[in-house]
């Protein structure tokens, strides 16, 4: 029997790296007798982090999924990783939920992470709640956290609970709209009156609730001003109403070690939240008419459901985990898999436990599953009725930012590392890896460089290679800055059929991020049409190839506009050849010059360490763009080239005898110093001649 799917909540709870998404669902867990012991995280015993590698490092690196029962309510729970590296995995647990609980460390408050989620929340439209957690710890304080969190995210934000008691003697949580107080003392939760000393702070953020309610809705506000306060039904049903069109995003109080505010948090997210059948139809593509197609979560209706994780496990091969947005997934049947219009065979499903599995006969709509062993099925990918297709749109994943270059630490693995990368890219789309012709090295891409360090060990752990990882491959770039007209001629007549090929090249700048452009300006033949396109491609591979150091040549124009041919002697082949030779010869007129990538650079640092961190940061070529104090903690945001943030590490945790933290994303590219670009031409070369050499 399917849930009845009214019943069902989809929950994700998403935030900046170890502020505790994953200790709050193992809470979740317990408070519902799903599991009976609580896991920790430092024992490596949660039920959502179960991978070797989470339980080695003390962090999610993978988006996973839980289940518990709550007041006759099913709760899917999708746990998303946060360090910088993994947190792109939270996207695919997004998609396919019906609210968020993004969570926020009631010491740091808005962190990097924090609004890269709240980002990917506002894609999805997602409903959201605030959880804002470890208030049992020094320094923590719920008030001043709510001021950086209404500051930095985008939202009507408001309070819907506030503390009772704070850092260490913080017990529980007064409920703005119940004006209750429910208390934790050893482990178990209690409905109270309101200590008489929170009065007053209650009755001031009930009125701030009930007033951010009310400008929800022009009725509501009418009725508001007119009597001065809102009936508790009307609230009520508003509140849902506000948080469901995310016009209201409440803040909640937590300790998920403690237990303190995940009973609370259940019944919002059970009373608040939208079942799937709230969340209605979705939008999918019809593949044969390429015309919009809706899909309703009703169970007889053609399925329709998309996977938004791979894994592999070592004992049952391939997972697919799964949403059901229409019909009925049923265990032994088939499927279509519209994306790649291909026919799965579907054996066992069923619900996710972390990583145990609970074998169900059927999967109705709203809800989340697995199956095992689908042969061609990826990330994204939408499973449905082959009589029936539907595709649902894909998620995206960001593209790779890092290069490593990888090499066998046995001769003659170079086979089975190819193999164990291909099978690690089904599991993570922000993986890539190829082979470098010009250097002749393996190059692994990555988000960054822990990323790729987890890469690296899986692979040892799971398919038994082991590697070196050389220092990463800084992906620079060429451009110009000037104009060059030029001509490319290829020439060789002597005796049999011989090539000729002739071209006047312009050579221009683009704008920065302006790609690659290619216009025909021949007029009367002086190139015949059919070699047009040789010329271009020859053009392009040159591009592909770069000239001044072997990296890929970008914001480039190049217009053809005379030439030459020779009736018998001229060919796709020599005009492609004589495009390449005016290329580079144009391209070295045109002042060409390099690209690097520049970082955006968030760092949180003691108050103390703040000019050390300035300091060292402008060292490394670095501009800080703004520094915010938060209490003890104050929080440099810099942007600083690639290049020169491969050790910082080590430095910050020096600087700041471990208690600094940064994270780093790509923004955009620059020009690469004079002197700089210099010392990576002669490297180019050098690597170049050794590869040659070999
Ligand atoms: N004092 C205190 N510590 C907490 C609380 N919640 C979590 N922690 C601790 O904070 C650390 C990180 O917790 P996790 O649950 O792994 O955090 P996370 O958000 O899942 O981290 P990632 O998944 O890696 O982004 C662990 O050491 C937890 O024990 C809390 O309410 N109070
Ligand atoms: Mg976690």
């Amino acid at each position: 029997m399917a849930l009845e799917i009214g019943k069902i909540r989809n929950v994700g709870f998403a935030g900046h790296g170890g502020v505790g998404k994953t200790s709050l669902v193992e809470s979740i867990l317990f408070a519902c007798g799903a599991v009976n012991r609580l896991g920790k995280v430092e024992d490596g015993t949660t039920t959502t982090d179960f991978d070797p590698d989470e339980i080695k490092r003390k962090i999610s690196l993978n988006t996973s999924v839980a289940y518990c029962d709550w007041k006759g309510h099913r709760l899917n729970l999708v746990d998303t990783p946060g360090y910088g590296d993994f947190v792109a995995d939270a996207r695919g647990g997004l998609r396919v939920v019906g609210g968020a609980v993004i969570v926020v460390d009631g010491v740091a408050g808005v962190q990097v992470q924090t609004e890269k989620v709240w980002k990917f929340a506002n894609e999805y439209s997602l409903p959201r709640m605030v959880m804002i957690n470890r208030l049992d710890r020094e320094r923590a304080d719920f008030f001043r956290t709510l001021e950086s969190l209404q500051k930095r995210l985008k939202g009507r934000l408001c309070p819907l609970q506030v503390p009772v008691g704070s850092e260490a003697s913080f017990s529980g949580v007064v409920d703005l709209v119940a004006m209750k107080a429910y208390t934790t003392a050893g482990g178990k939760t209690t409905e109270t009156d309101i200590p008489g000393e929170l009065m007053d702070t209650a009755k001031s953020y009930r009125e701030k609730l009930v007033e951010a309610v009310a400008e929800t809705d022009d009725d509501l506000l009418a009725k508001y001003l007119e009597e001065g306060s809102l009936a508790e039904p009307e609230m009520v049903a508003a509140l849902r109403k506000a948080i469901a069109a995310g016009a209201l995003v409440p803040v909640l109080a937590a300790s998920a070690a403690r237990a303190i505010g995940v009973q609370p948090l259940l019944d919002l997210v059970v009373h608040e939240f939208p079942s799937p059948a709230d969340q209605g139809e979705v939008d999918g593509i019809d593949p044969k008419s390429k015309s919009a197609a809706k899909r309703a979560p009703d169970p007889k209706a053609p399925l329709a459901a998309l996977v938004f994780k791979t894994v592999t496990d070592p004992h049952v091969g391939k997972l697919s985990l799964f949403r059901v947005y229409s019909g009925t997934l049923k265990a032994d049947s088939q499927v279509f898999n519209s994306t790649r219009e291909t026919r799965e065979r579907v054996g066992h499903i069923g619900w996710l436990q972390g990583k145990t599995q609970k074998p169900v006969e059927s999967l109705g709509p709203g809800e989340i599953g697995v199956v095992a062993k689908l042969k061609d099925t990826l990330t994204g990918d939408t499973l449905c009725d082959e009589a029936r297709p539907v595709v649902l749109p894909a998620i995206v994943f960001p593209e790779p930012s890092i290069s490593f270059s990888i090499q066998p630490k046995s001769r003659g693995d170079e086979d089975k590392i190819s193999t164990a990368l291909h099978r690690m890219e089904e599991e993570d789309p922000t993986l890539h890896h190829h082979f470098d012709p010009e250097t002749k090295q393996l190059l692994v891409s990555g988000i960054g460089q822990l990323h790729v360090e987890v890469t690296v060990e899986r692979m040892k752990r799971k398919y038994n290679v082991d590697v070196t990882v050389l220092p990463p491959r800084i992906p620079y770039k060429e451009t110009v800055k000037g104009r060059a007209e030029v001509q490319g001629k290829y020439k060789k007549q002597t005796g049999g059929r011989g090539q000729y090929g002739d071209v006047w090249l312009k050579v221009e700048p683009l704008q920065r991020g302006g790609g690659f452009e290619f216009v025909d300006d021949i007029f009367g033949g002086a190139v015949p049409r059919n070699y047009i396109p040789s010329v271009e491609k020859g053009v392009r591979e040159c591009m592909k190839r770069g000239i001044l150091a072997g990296y890929p040549i970008v914001d480039l124009k190049v217009s053809l506009y005379d030439g030459s041919y020779h009736d018998v002697d001229s060919s796709d082949m020599a005009f492609q050849i004589a495009a390449s030779m005016g290329l580079q010869k144009g391209f070295m007129e045109a002042r060409p010059c390099l690209l690097e990538p520049i970082m955006n650079v968030e760092v949180t640092a003691p108050a103390e360490n703040a000019g050390d961190v300035i300091g060292d940061l402008n060292g490394r070529r670095g501009r800080i763009v703004g520094m915010e104090p938060e209490g003890e903690i104050v929080s440099v945001r810099a942007q600083a080239p690639m290049a020169e943030m491969l050790t910082y590490e080590s430095t910050l945790r020096s600087m700041t005898g471990g208690r600094g933290g940064y994270s780093m994303e790509f923004s955009h590219y620059e020009e690469v110093p004079a002197h700089l670009a210099e010392k990576v031409v002669a490297t180019a070369k050098a690597e170049k001649e050794k590869a040659e050499k070999h």
